[in-house]
């Protein structure tokens, strides 16, 4: 061990006067292995690099030393079409992915293969081009890309792969999170398999993720490996040992905590000194108004949460060993990250659930029962708002706070150890920097079909330190998902979101200056607004996107984390 931190200092005191450290140079003529690590749900701040400050995530404490934090890093709002952009590198309504799978109308029928809830013909993923380069290709955890054989890891490029199609579900046992859809879905190599085994989900994916790594090694093949875990996603699960870690650490409650995070978060230099923090939308009850009994449940949801991320980390941490036990470690590129924004939601009101009647019979809801099997509950988004901090808002939606997530990236050719870079970097950029890195190339068809036009942008050299980012000052970009939109101009942001979430109108962000989307600057710069508004009208044109009902959107999907409109805590939830 000794050994190791000096040769680490030396490595940093190598990097430091910008030298290329033999103990991090790639293995001559060899491709780098490809480690995709992805969260689920999981905030900005939830991990320490990034500014938690009670939960412990040592695995990405040493990984964000020896890479690099990025800072301004933006995924999709909600899970699938963040995946379909990361594997294709392709706009999500591009890939197939134009809404989640779970949330289909007639209308959008009319767009050809933008709304399959899976990926399409007309993207390639990373694993498809690397598995043609000879690389061994292996995902095991959450798919949710699709339940049809052609849209099964094995059609996408994956040899080896351990999936759950669903987008969420117990972590226990194969109990789903909707009355609609009430068992989960697992497949090995494409063929149904049982979930019954009582693993914890992380525990699981990890085993069968280190089988394949294992194997894959055997064979002397560089590979890519896709761990897409479940956790942190609801419902809040974890192996006690893990929650009894956390008892009382958050006895505090969530506003003081949310302060907390935001004064970590500026010494650590993760957000601009100068950010301000908006006042939350009035979804959740200040902690000085909670009685002590539901600050007694509030405290245990955050104690399960802080225990499921701290068992990921350590996960993490196994991949990591066994690597180093190899000798494999320094030839191996690590990226870990978070499909959206951490989730505000109240289980209770997901689709099917809101009588209660699938819920009562299926669950044991009782306080003392929570984190084990057959709980049920989320954290809400009093903790959500913590979690999110002090970006607006959270999963589901197109503001900061629903698509900013931390990003590390190992690789072997960095000499930048510990830095943190704050360029505009989205999803998208992972395909093309992934084939960069291992010296790939994507190809114009896939099966005769050409391929869509990337959306993303390599951002290979600035892990090499040769450019500090890869967009132009002037770069434009997209988004919308259900309904709920946003197009940028470099710094500028516009946003049109239903009430009471927005104005149901394109407000105006500078996004430099204004991380926190506090000041809406559309009366200032109506000019700006309408330009931006006829580039965003021009960009959902060439990239299929539907032209949505709003009202509806406004009136069901947005209502799952309202706890003015249903059920008052997440643990009670009776007939
Ligand atoms: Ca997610």
């Amino acid at each position: 061990m000794k050994i190791r931190l000096i040769a680490l200092a030396l490595v940093a005191t190598l990097a430091h006067a910008g030298l290329a450290s033999a103990a991090s140079a790639p293995q001559a003529g060899r491709d780098p292995n490809i480690l995709i690590v992805l969260a689920d749900d999981m905030g900005f701040n939830d991990i320490q690099p990034f500014g938690q400050t009670v939960i412990q995530t040592p695995t990405l404490n040493a990984l964000a030393k020896e890479g690099m934090r990025f800072t301004n890093f933006h995924v999709h709002a909600t899970c699938s079409p963040t995946r379909a952009q990361l594997l294709t590198g392709v706009d999500n309504h591009m890939a197939g992915m134009g809404s989640m799978g779970e949330y289909h109308t007639p209308e959008m029928d009319k767009y050809p293969g933008s709304y399959i809830g899976a990926t399409n013909d007309r993207v390639k993923t990373f694993a498809e081009v690397l598995k043609d380069k000879g690389y061994a290709t292996f995902v095991a955890g959450k798919w949710h890309l699709g339940r049809k054989p052609e849209y099964l890891p094995p059609a996408k490029g994956f040899e080896k792969s351990f999936v759950m199609l669903d987008g969420g579900g117990s972590h226990w046992d194969d109990l789903g999170l909707l009355g609609v859809s009430p068992r989960t879905q697992f497949v090995e190599d494409g063929k149904p398999a049982a979930r019954d085994t009582g693993e914890f989900s992380s525990d699981l994916y990890t085993d069968k993720f280190l089988s394949y790594m294992k194997a894959a090694q055997a064979q002397g093949k560089p590979f890519l490996g896709y761990l897409a875990f479940q956790a942190v996603h609801d419902p809040l699960h974890a192996p006690p040992d893990y929650i009894a870690k956390y008892r009382g650490k958050f006895a505090d409650g969530y506003d003081r905590h949310r302060q907390e995070l935001f004064a970590n978060m500026k010494r650590l230099g993760v957000i601009p000194a100068s950010t301000k923090m908006g006042d939350p939308a009035p979804l959740f009850k200040p902690w000085a108004q909670l009685t002590p009994a539901e600050r007694k449940e509030q405290e245990r949801l955050m104690e399960i949460y802080a225990g499921m991320l701290d068992n990921l980390d350590a996960n993490i941490g196994r991949v990591v060993a066994e690597l180093k036990r190899t000798g494999a470690y320094d030839n191996t590129v690590i990226v870990f990250f978070s499909d959206n924004g951490p989730s505000a939601a109240y289980m209770g009101l997901y689709p099917g659930n809101s009588d209660g009647k699938w819920i009562a019979k299926e669950f044991d809801t009782s306080f003392d029962n929570l984190g084990a099997p057959k709980s049920f509950a989320g954290i809400g988004p009093g903790w959500a708002y913590a979690s999110s901090a002090p970006f607006k808002l959270f999963k589901m939606i197109v503001t900061e706070g629903g698509t900013i997530s931390p990003l590390i990236v190992k690789a072997p050719a960095m000499r930048q150890h510990g830095a943190i870079n704050d360029s505009f970097l989205a999803v998208e950029d992972i395909f093309p920097t992934v084939l960069d890195l291992a010296h790939a190339e994507r190809g114009a068809t896939r099966n005769g079909v050409p391929l869509a036009p990337l959306k993303g942008t390599s951002f290979a050299p600035i892990l090499a330190g040769a450019a500090n980012t890869v967009r132009g000052a002037d770069f434009e970009r997209g988004e919308e998902l259900f309904g709920n939109k946003a197009y940028r101009l470099g710094k500028w942001k516009i946003s049109w979101l239903p009430k009471p979430y927005g104005e149901e109108r394109w407000q105006l962000f500078d996004t430099d200056q204004d991380r926190g989307e506090t000041r809406d600057l559309a009366a200032a710069h109506p000019e700006l607004v309408a330009s931006m508004a006829r580039k965003y009208d021009q960009w959902a044109r060439q990239n299929n996107v539907i032209d949505w009902d709003y009202g509806y959107l406004a009136r069901s999907l947005f209502d799952y984390f309202d706890w003015r409109k249903g059920i008052p805590t997440q643990i009670v939830n009776k007939d």
